[in-house]
């Protein structure tokens, strides 16, 4: 089955950051996935160079346009390069055969009546490169996304008939109800939708850096607008209007963006692809965003990562297992150094490091190294039947993205492992001289890390790579049919000697970001003073609507083993599967009492542990000296239903 992945393209005014990494991550994540699996995978990523923003960048550097393009892509490449990310096409927007697929693609909407010529007039946001409506704009100047002063714009432009595709959008979100991942983010779109669509504006003639509109059309003041030509990439760098032979991978299996982009990738972009009548994408996957600290990251707050400072004293796969691991899907994530350096820690160092260190060390005492898998069945059978549980359950996490479930369940075999060593004891095994037993607790563990290396392999390819070598085999898609697929233990071999894969880390290794300073540029700190609390402890309102509330039903509750006040609830917050919050009720609750029952949820917390469970949201309360009382919808109403 072939299957064809994307990230955004980045724009070229700014260097990578860790946000851009994460996409990236994700993107490389899954296509690794899907090549172990033997599927026939592409991977797209690149730089989106054209638009005033990228002009204007451009002439503050002193450089000719093209060339400041040029050498900022070649950051990103570079970067991607250093991070071994497997992309089978790094595509920039200035590439010839690019420009040739958008003016073919032009030409085809063009032909079919989708695109006309008018005049626009509008307030226009060179940064974020979009039109609002004056309704929109904040205090009647500037721009809602970022803050920064849009001016008035009066032009000749061809557009788009966007508002042609209103209901065939609307059925597509019906039919295709995994189109825009996770499904918690699809609302946000439909309701978008359902406003009305206005026809897109899709050329400029204000400024000449983008792509010609096609030559027929004799109208060469006209450059497209740079969101036409960006999403047509996903095409272009298939060959589309050229060379078709790559075409074959449309469509997308999975097109990875960040929530900013959702709605240029759920609204335009299917509705272009219907214009050109191809296919549309299986998903478009919408990540949430990162900040640090708790601050967003600002090039004027002098907070921004650089993804390379973290590789460089951290390591890079120990930066894809965090960002992979400390965020579901969809939710925003922080990156703290703390968080960092306890995953690296408790979870690499501690689970996996050491648990390979045991048994090569064990295995040099009993065995001179040797591991065989004959006497695994006769005396785990356990383990093993746990073990393939654990396995089995992995590709359902992966399919949703939900790389932190898939971890968290893939972390469960060195739990087994780990057990049995501690139940088996082989060393006083060995003293009983029950060498057989002995010997295959080890070859036991030694078949646990292997399978979880392979597993582990799409996020962490090069350190699983070094624990399959000292185990004697290779990552590929024909050991993970063997021993993931037909479950089969590893043959007879010699276990080899490997430096320590996770040192651990005792303290941060990066001097933390200085505050904010006051020459800050104004235009970045107009939105973040739009967000700060004023002297009179008031807030604004866009500070409330950062925390996301949702009305949620609880499906299952059930006390907390030795706590006085917990109570472990599972609530269905109209997404894939329920969240777990643990909540501490259970003085005033009992858990029969709430299935059924509907709460309202904090629904953006950073998930947190209590007492060793997850709990990934907080249940509205109200407590005074009479006791408490959780807040519910005075009506029943969906499960998900925004709050605010
Ligand atoms: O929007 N957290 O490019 P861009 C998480 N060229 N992800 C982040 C992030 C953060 N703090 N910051 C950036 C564009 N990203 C267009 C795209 S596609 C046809 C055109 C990631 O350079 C995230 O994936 O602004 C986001 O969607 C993307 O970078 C935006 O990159």
């Amino acid at each position: 089955m072939s299957k064809y992945i994307t990230t955004p393209i980045y724009y070229v005014n700014g260097e990578a950051h860790i946000g851009h990494a994460y996409t990236t991550f994700i993107a490389d994540t899954m296509t690794r996935y899907e090549k172990l699996k033997g599927n026939d995978t592409y991977f797209l990523t690149g730089t989106d160079e054209y638009g005033q923003k990228i002009e204007e960048s451009a002439q503050k550097a002193g450089k000719p346009t093209q060339e400041f393009a040029d050498e900022m892509s070649a950051t990103f490449k570079t970067l991607w390069d250093n991070f071994d990310i497997c992309y089978d096409k790094f595509i920039k927007t200035t590439d010839e055969d690019h420009k040739i697929g958008a003016q073919k693609a032009f030409e085809v909407m063009y032909a079919k009546g989708d695109i006309y010529k008018d005049f626009y007039e509008g307030h226009y946001c060179v940064s974020c490169e979009t039109f609002f409506p004056e309704t929109q704009l904040v205090d009647g100047e500037f721009c809602p996304d970022c803050g920064r002063t849009t001016s008035v714009v009066k032009e000749e432009s061809y557009f788009f008939k966007l508002s042609k595709y209103e209901d065939k959008l609307l059925k597509l979100y019906e039919n295709q109800p995994d189109f825009i991942l996770p499904r918690s983010r699809a609302n946000e779109v439909i309701n978008f939708v359902k406003g009305g669509l206005h026809d897109l504006s899709v050329t400029r003639t204000s400024f000449t850096w983008g792509v010609k509109i096609p030559a027929s059309l004799n109208d060469d003041k006209h450059v497209m607008y740079v969101w036409l030509d960006a999403l047509l990439n996903y095409i272009t760098a298939l060959g589309y209007g050229k060379d078709d032979a790559n075409m074959k991978y449309w469509p997308a299996s999975t097109q990875f963006v960040g929530k900013d982009i959702l709605r240029f990738h759920a609204i335009y972009w299917p509705a272009f692809l219907m214009s050109l009548d191809l296919p549309l994408p299986k998903h478009i996957a919408a990540h949430g965003w990162w900040t640090r600290n708790g601050e967003k990251m600002s090039k004027s707050k002098g907070n921004v990562i650089a993804p390379k400072d973290v590789a460089d004293v951290y390591g890079a796969e120990n930066l894809r297992y965090f960002m992979l691991r400390e965020v579901p899907f969809g939710q925003d994530g922080d990156f703290s150094q703390r968080a960092f350096i306890d995953r690296i820690n408790s979870e690499l160092s501690n689970d996996l490091g050491n648990l390979l260190n045991r048994i090569i060390g064990m295995s040099s005492k009993y065995s001179d190294f040797e591991i065989d898998s004959v006497d695994v069945e006769k005396y785990h059978s356990k383990e093993l039947d746990a073990m393939n549980e654990t396995l089995a359950s992995l590709d359902g996490f992966m399919q949703k993205m939900q790389t932190h479930r898939y971890l968290e369940e893939l972390w469960k075999l060195f739990v087994i492992g780990n057990k049995a060593i501690e139940e088996h004891a082989p060393w006083v095994k060995m003293k009983e001289d029950k060498k057989d037993e002995a010997l295959g607790t080890v070859a036991l563990v030694a078949n646990i890390l292997a399978k979880a290396s392979i597993m582990l392999s799409p996020i962490m390819p090069k350190t699983t790579a070094t624990i399959a070598d000292a185990l004697n085999f290779k990552i590929n898609n024909d050991s993970y049919k063997k021993l993931i697929c037909d479950k089969k233990l590893l043959k007879l071999f010699n276990i080899k000697k490997v430096p320590p894969l996770f040192p651990r880390v005792e303290e941060p290794l990066m001097q933390e970001a200085p505050k904010a300073m006051p020459d800050d540029k104004p235009n970045d700190k107009m939105k973040e003073e739009l967000l700060q609390k004023d002297d009179s402890g008031l807030i604004e309102i866009g500070q409330f609507f950062e925390t996301s509330l949702k009305v949620g039903t609880i499906v299952e509750a059930e006390e907390v083993p030795k706590s006085k006040k917990l109570l472990k609830i599972q609530v269905d917050l109209g997404e894939e599967s329920p969240r777990q919050v643990v909540a501490g009720i259970k003085e005033f609750y009992s858990a029969e009492s709430l299935p059924g029952t509907q709460v309202c949820v904090v629904a953006n917390l950073k998930p947190a542990k209590l007492m060793g469970m997850m709990s990934e949201g907080m249940l509205l309360a109200a407590k005074d000296e009479e006791g408490l009382c959780l807040v519910r919808p005075e009506k029943p109403k969906k499960a998900g239903t925004p709050i605010g």
